[in-house]
C-alpha cells in the first residue's frame, strides 16, 4: 500500500505511532510532501529515520530548503567544515547534536515532485495556467513547488486528470480543522484518487497534536492524536 504523508514537522513519536497504526512494513511505500523538520523538537532524528526508510518517498518543504539555502550560503565563505557542521547544528535548537554530513547531503537530494500516473506530490501544490492546466514540473523552480500559497485556495483547481497531493498551509487556518481535506470532482465518487483535483495533508500536528496519512489504494485516511 501507499501511504502519503506531509509536514511532521519534527514529530518524531507522533510519527512513530501511526506507522504503527497501519502496520506500516516492507512492501508498503511512503511517500512524505516535505517539512519534515522544525518546529517539533525531533527533527534530526525524524529526519534521519525518514532517509533510513528504504520504501520512502521524501520530498523538500519550504523548511528543507530554507535550511539548504542556509547551507548552501554557509559553504560559498567556508574554509573550515567543522565549523560549518557546528553552525548547521545550530539550526536545530533541539537536536542539532544528532545532525551529521550523511544527513545534510540527504537533504540536499531531496527531489521537490512526486509523479505517478494518477497523482502527483508537491508540498505547496503545483504552478497552474490560466486554464488550471497543470505547467510541465521539470521547468517549475523548487521557489514554486514549495513556498506558493495560491495552490491552497478552494478555486484553484488542477483540471488535468491526475490529483495533487500537497500540504504546506496548516488545515487550521484554512479553517478545516485538524484533518485531511478532499477536493472532490464533480460528479465523481472519490473511491479513487483521480476522482479527486487535490488532496490537502497538513493537519498542523506540531500545535494540533493530530498527524494523518491517505492510503492511495482505498481512499482511507489515518491519524494518531496526542
Ligand atoms: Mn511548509
Amino acid at each position: 500500500m501507499t501511504y502519503i504523508i506531509s509536514d511532521i514537522h519534527g514529530e518524531y513519536e507522533l510519527f512513530c505511532r501511526l506507522m504503527e497504526k497501519i502496520k506500516f512494513s516492507q512492501s508498503d511505500t511512503l511517500i512524505s510532501c516535505g517539512d519534515m523538520i522544525e518546529k517539533g523538537k525531533h527533527s534530526v532524528r525524524l529526519a534521519k529515520l525518514l532517509f533510513s526508510m528504504k520504501n520512502a518517498v521524501l520530498l523538500a518543504g519550504n523548511h528543507e530548503y530554507a535550511f539548504l539555502k542556509y547551507y548552501w550560503g554557509l559553504m560559498r565563505e567556508a574554509t573550515d567544515y567543522e565549523l560549518v557542521l557546528c553552525q548547521l547544528q545550530e539550526y536545530f535548537p533541539f537536536d542539532g547534536r544528532l545532525l551529521d554530513w550523511e544527513t545534510v547531503d540527504r537533504m540536499e537530494a531531496l527531489c521537490y515532485f512526486h509523479e505517478t500516473a494518477s497523482y502527483i506530490c508537491a508540498h505547496a501544490g503545483v504552478p497552474l495556467d490560466r486554464d488550471g492546466h497543470i505547467l510541465p514540473l521539470k521547468e517549475a523552480t523548487p521557489e514554486q513547488l514549495v513556498y506558493d500559497r495560491a495552490f491552497k485556495e478552494p478555486d484553484v483547481l488542477p483540471k488535468a486528470g491526475k490529483c495533487v497531493f500537497f500540504g504546506h498551509t496548516t488545515s487550521m487556518s484554512l479553517g478545516h480543522g485538524a484533518q485531511i481535506t478532499r477536493f472532490l470532482r464533480d460528479g465523481k465518487r472519490g473511491d479513487h484518487v483521480r476522482d479527486y483535483y487535490k488532496i490537502h495533508l497538513d493537519t498542523d500536528a506540531w500545535i494540533s497534536g493530530v498527524l494523518g496519512c491517505f492510503r492511495v489504494e482505498d481512499c482511507m485516511e489515518f491519524y494518531v492524536c496526542n
